[in-house]
C-alpha cells in the first residue's frame, strides 16, 4: 500500500478526532502527516526514538501509531475526553511515545541528549516557527560540537505559524545557510513525497543532519491549505463533509487496495462550551490598553506569536509600530520589553502565562524584577484555561514563583471591571508587575463603575463565622458559596484578593481576628500561591485554622477547565463542603 494512502487515511482519522472532540491542530497536522508516515512506516528501526518537538499536532502521531497498530480504534476515540492517554499534547500515558511534550523549542535539545547516549538514531520534528526559540539554536551547537550522525532533524518548513507567514513574524532565512553554518548537513525535499524523504534521510552523512522538508499548512483540502488561520480551526459540518470529500478523492486517484475508513466514536457534548452570556477578562484588557495607546505614545506591547491568546490584533493593527512581534520566543520577548523599558516606553509583555512565566523565569527575575524596568507581563489562559491541552499548558506555578521576586507588584483581576481598573493602573505605574488573567469568558463579579484601591481586597460579603478569601477566576465560585453557606445559617466573609502582592495583611488579619477560620480558594497550586500567603500572615500575626484549597501535589488530570474545577473540588459545592468541615471541627 502506498505511502501517500496511508497518509490520506490518517488525515481522515484527523479530520474525525478534531470534529468529535472539538479541538486540536488541523493545519500543522495535515502538513506533517506524510512526514511521520513515512518515518514510522519505512525508515524507523525499532530501537530508533521520534520526538515530536511540534507536539500540538499529537493527533496526526496518535493517527500514524493507529495506522501501525500500536494504537487501537478505541483508543482514538478518547482524544479530547477527560484524563485521556491521547491529550492534546502527546504524554508518556500515550503508547510508544518516547517524550512528553507541548512546549515548542524543547525538542532538539532532548533529541540531542538521546542521541549523545545511544547509538540508535534520533528523529526530531520540529515546526518552522518553533525555530525562533533560542534553545533550537544552543542544541544545534551542541548536536555538532558532539557530532551527532546519529541525529536527524526534520523542520516542517509550511511557512505559517499562528500569527501568519512565518517570515512576517520572525524571518528565518535563509535557512539551508543558517544551519549550515552552524556545521550541519542540510538537506530540502518535499515533505509531502515519501520517496523524497526516503532518499534524503538515506544518504551518508557524517554530521547532525537537517531535512527541511517542505509543506503546505492544511495539506489535502483547498478549504484550508495555506490558511494562517486554520492552525486550530474547528471545520464547521460544511467544511468537514468537503474535506473528507477531497480526501477521499485523493485517495480514489491513488488507486489500488481500498483502506477501512477510519471513523471514530461520537463524544456528543463540546470541549469547551460556548458561553454567551459571559465576559472575557483577555479582552477587557486588550480594549483598555488600546483605549489607553491611543492618547498615550509611550505604550507598547511585545507580543509571541500569541495574538489570537491575547485578543491583540486590534492593538497590532491600530499601532503597528508599537507591537513588538517576536514570534515564539518568550525569554527574547521579555528581555526586549525590558530593553525597550529603559527608552522611556510603558511595557506590556503579553502571552500564555505558561510559557512567559515558566519559560522566561530567569529574564522576569534579572531584565523585569532586578533591574526595576517599566514592564508589565501579561500572563494569558493562566490556571487551567488551556486544561485539555494537558500538562505543558497549565500555569499553576506562577504566583508562586513571581511572589519570591523582589520588586514586582503581581494582580489577578476576576472579571472585566476589575482587570479594566487594574490595566488603568498598570499602564500609569513605573512599577515592574505581573498580572494574570484566564481565557474564557467568565461571570460578572462586579458591575461598571465599582470603584477599587488598588492595594485593599475587597470584601463580597460580610460575615464572622468563616472567611473565604479567593482572587482570579475562583472568586465567582466563592462568593456563590458564601451565599449558599449564609443561606444555611453559617455567615461567611467573601473577600477578593486581587492583589497578591503587596497583599492587604490587614483584610487577613482582620479576618483571622473577626472569623474562626479561613479558606482560600486559587486556580493554582496549593503551593506558594494564595493560600500559602495567608497562613503566613496568619501564623505571624493571629493562628486560626485554614483550609487551603487549589491544585493538588500531582500532575494535573487533561481535561476542559471546568470538568477539572468539578474533579478538584473548585465548585461553589466544593467550597461549601470545606467551609462546613472547618466550621464543624
Ligand atoms: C514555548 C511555546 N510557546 C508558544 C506555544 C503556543 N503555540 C502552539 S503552536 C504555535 C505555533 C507553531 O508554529 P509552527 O512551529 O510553525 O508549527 P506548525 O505551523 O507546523 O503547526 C504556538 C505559538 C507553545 N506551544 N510553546
Amino acid at each position: 500500500m502506498s505511502l501517500k494512502k496511508i497518509a490520506y487515511n490518517c488525515r481522515l482519522t484527523v479530520l474525525d478526532m478534531i470534529k468529535q472532540s472539538n479541538s486540536g491542530h488541523i493545519g500543522g497536522s495535515m502538513s506533517c502527516i506524510d512526514i511521520l508516515v513515512t518515518l514510522y512506516h519505512q525508515i524507523m528501526r525499532d530501537d530508533d526514538r521520534f520526538i515530536l518537538s511540534k507536539g500540538h499536532c499529537a493527533e496526526a502521531l496518535y493517527a500514524v501509531l493507529a495506522s501501525k497498530g500500536i494504537l487501537s480504534q478505541d483508543m482514538l476515540s478518547t482524544f479530547g475526553q477527560f484524563d485521556t492517554a491521547l491529550a492534546a499534547h502527546p504524554t508518556k500515558k500515550a503508547p510508544s511515545v518516547a517524550f512528553a511534550t507541548g512546549a515548542l523549542g524543547h525538542g532538539l535539545s532532548v533529541g540531542v541528549g538521546m542521541a549523545i547516549g545511544n547509538n540508535s538514531k534520533v528523529y526530531v520534528l520540529m515546526g518552522d516557527g518553533e525555530l525562533a526559540e533560542g534553545s533550537v539554536w544552543e542544541a544545534a551547537m551542541a548536536a555538532a560540537k558532539y557530532k551527532l550522525n546519529n541525529l536527524i532533524a526534520i523542520v516542517d518548513r509550511n511557512n505559517l505559524q499562528i500569527s501568519g507567514n512565518t517570515e512576517d513574524v520572525m524571518p528565518l532565512e535563509n535557512l539551508e545557510t543558517k544551519f549550515k553554518s552552524f556545521d550541519w548537513e542540510v538537506r530540502k525535499c518535499s515533505g509531502h513525497e515519501p520517496d523524497e524523504i526516503v532518499a534524503v534521510i538515506s544518504e551518508y552523512h557524517d554530521k547532525p543532519i537537517v531535512i527541511i522538508a517542505n509543506t503546505v499548512k492544511g495539506y489535502g483540502s483547498e478549504i484550508m491549505e495555506n490558511k494562517a488561520n486554520w492552525h486550530h480551526h474547528i471545520p464547521d459540518d460544511a467544511q468537514y463533509a468537503q474535506i473528507k470529500l477531497d480526501f477521499m478523492k485523493k485517495i480514489t486517484e491513488l488507486g489500488g487496495e481500498e483502506l477501512p475508513i477510519t471513523s471514530i466514536s461520537k463524544r456528543g457534548e463540546s470541549l469547551i462550551p460556548a458561553q454567551p452570556n459571559k465576559v472575557s477578562v483577555r479582552k477587557a484588557f486588550t480594549s483598555t490598553i488600546e483605549n489607553i495607546a491611543a492618547a498615550n505614545e509611550s505604550i507598547y506591547m511585545v507580543c509571541t506569536d500569541s495574538r489570537g491568546s491575547v485578543t491583540s490584533t486590534g492593538f497590532a493593527e491600530k499601532f503597528p509600530d508599537r507591537f513588538i512581534e517576536v514570534g515564539i520566543a518568550e525569554q527574547n520577548a521579555l528581555s526586549i520589553a525590558a530593553g525597550l523599558a529603559t527608552t522611556d516606553k510603558r511595557v506590556f509583555a503579553c502571552g500564555p502565562a505558561c510559557f512567559l512565566t515558566a519559560r522566561g523565569y530567569e529574564q522576569i527575575k534579572v531584565d523585569v524584577a532586578y533591574n526595576q524596568t517599566n514592564v508589565k507581563i501579561i500572563g494569558v489562559s493562566a490556571g487551567v484555561s488551556y486544561g485539555p491541552l494537558g500538562g505543558t499548558h497549565t500555569t499553576l506555578q506562577d504566583f508562586a514563583s513571581i511572589r519570591t521576586l523582589p520588586n514586582i507588584e503581581i494582580f489577578a483581576p476576576c472579571d472585566k471591571v476589575q482587570a479594566e481598573f487594574v490595566t488603568t493602573y498598570l499602564a500609569t505605574t513605573n512599577r515592574p508587575a505581573y498580572m494574570r488573567i484566564g481565557r474564557g469568558d467568565v461571570d460578572q463579579v462586579y458591575s461598571t463603575g465599582e470603584k477599587f484601591d488598588i492595594y485593599k481586597a475587597k470584601t463580597l460579603l460580610d460575615g464572622t463565622d468563616i472567611t473565604i478569601i479567593a482572587c482570579g477566576e475562583m472568586v465567582y465560585p466563592a462568593l456563590l458559596a458564601g451565599h449558599k453557606l449564609q443561606s444555611q445559617g453559617i455567615y461567611a466573609r467573601v473577600i477578593d484578593m486581587f492583589c497578591l502582592k503587596p497583599a492587604d495583611t490587614e483584610a487577613i488579619i482582620n479576618a483571622a481576628k473577626e472569623t474562626n477560620a479561613i479558606v482560600t480558594v486559587e486556580e493554582h497550586s496549593i503551593f506558594g500561591g494564595l493560600g500559602e500567603l495567608v497562613c503566613g500572615v496568619v501564623t505571624g500575626n493571629h493562628p486560626v485554622p485554614v483550609k487551603v484549597m487549589g491544585f493538588p501535589d500531582e500532575e494535573c488530570k487533561v481535561g476542559s477547565s471546568q470538568e477539572l474545577f468539578e474533579y478538584y473540588g473548585l465548585t461553589p459545592d466544593g467550597i461549601v463542603s470545606e467551609c462546613r468541615k472547618l466550621v464543624q471541627s
